[in-house]
């Protein structure tokens, strides 16, 4: 359901990022034109997840997932813009931008010189440039439609408001995510699949033993620094061992895995909500504000039509608790809430529906 696009120069550590993300499990290759993606499932690891499975005792564990895209061009094929890759990127939900930091004489950089604060810049300048051309190419149609009369005139007036607001922003060479939209604004220009608009997280690529460099990060846009190359290499060590590697090479005693999976799902800005009975105990993602219809119509359809009620309660008291309902019920954290209930991080829910 969540989709992530891995984007970044040629040679930049993309297919090595996504190697790293899978563990190494390979994924599913597609050609389409000058692009080849590379497509795999990842789970995200949920330690509440864990718990609640080693506690309920159900029998299948199910985490939230994301669905990783390692979007590579030709070379050549973007002419100077991205080309068909726009359409590629324009169907993830978040974009994933690998920068080089790494140095090397075997693996040539495609602008010359490793310049990551450039390489940084030219790749969001190009994704704000691919809106700009879509918002002036839209602006155009609505003008016609206008003209054409052929929708009510107030509700193309209120569509070129809002195009004509995101180019004043890109013109001020603001990328679209960093502007505050309404409901009914972000609704219209929902299917325009604007680029600097999705979440966005910078992962700059180190070599071996560099620090950190300073950079200007995209406005709005995360970032994790990680030894790719190196954090793969351990991926097939066992985990003292791999614990000892790490500190004899100076790297952060996290995973680059672990680190880079959380940095996402803080860029998805999406609240993990968990659902359990004797044959699974699952993991949901919804988007932050989401409420108890939206948690009942991710499970199933049926469930967001014959919606009763949702009982919720917290995974965290829950585990602690022991999975003791009535301790729950008596501290109040065991609730009966309606469809307008906003879902909260770590809320179990237990929906009654009529089929
Ligand atoms: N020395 C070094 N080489 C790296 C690093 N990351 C990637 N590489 C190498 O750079 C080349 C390009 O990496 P790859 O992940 O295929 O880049 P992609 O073209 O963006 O998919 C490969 O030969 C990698 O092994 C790194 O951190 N250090
Ligand atoms: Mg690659």
């Amino acid at each position: 359901m969540t989709t992530i696009g891995i984007h970044g120069l040629a040679q930049s550590g993309k297919s090595t990022l996504f190697t790293l993300l899978t563990q190494g499990h390979g994924g599913n290759v597609q050609r389409e034109g000058p692009l080849t993606l590379t497509t795999a499932v990842v789970p995200f690891p949920d330690p509440r997840l864990d718990a609640l499975h080693r506690l309920v005792g159900c029998k299948n564990k199910v985490p939230a997932t994301m669905t990783l895209v390692d979007v590579a061009a030709a070379p050549g094929s973007r002419g100077g813009g991205l080309g068909p890759l726009r359409n590629a990127l324009a169907r993830m939900d978040a974009l994933v931008l690998v920068v080089r930091v790494f140095p090397g004489e075997h693996v040539p950089h495609p602008l010359g010189e490793v310049d990551p604060q450039r390489d940084l810049d030219h790749l969001e300048g190009e994704l704000m440039l691919a809106d700009m051309e879509v918002l002036e190419n839209r602006l155009e149609r609505l003008h016609e439609e206008r003209q054409k009369a052929a929708r009510p005139r107030e509700l193309i007036e209120r569509e070129q408001a809002v195009v004509t607001r995101l180019l004043e922003a890109l013109r001020q060479e603001k990328p679209l995510r960093t502007l505050p939209l309404n409901e009914e604004e972000a609704r219209l220009v929902a299917g325009y699949g604007l680029l600097s608009r999705k979440p966005l997280l910078v992962v700059v690529n180190l070599g071996e033993d560099q620090e950190a460099p300073a950079l200007r990060v995209p406005e709005g846009a995360r970032r994790v620094d990680a030894a790719l190359a190196l954090e793969r290499e351990l991926l097939d060590m066992p985990d003292d061992e791999a614990a000892n590697f790490r500190e004899a090479y100076g790297l952060p005693p996290t995973p680059a895995r672990q680190r880079i999976l959380a940095a996402l799902r803080a860029t998805l800005d999406v609240i993990t909500f968990y659902t359990y009975n004797e044959r699974e105990c699952r993991a949901w993602l919804l988007p932050r504000g989401a409420t108890a219809i939206d948690a009942a119509g991710r499970i199933h359809t049926d469930m967001a039509r014959g919606f009763i009620r949702a009982e919720v309660w917290p995974i965290e008291a829950f585990l602690k608790a022991q999975g003791d309902t009535a301790a729950l019920r008596r501290q109040g954290l065991w609730r009966v809430e309606g469809r307008d209930y906003q879902v909260q991080d770590g809320d179990i829910l237990y929906i009654r529906f009529s089929r």
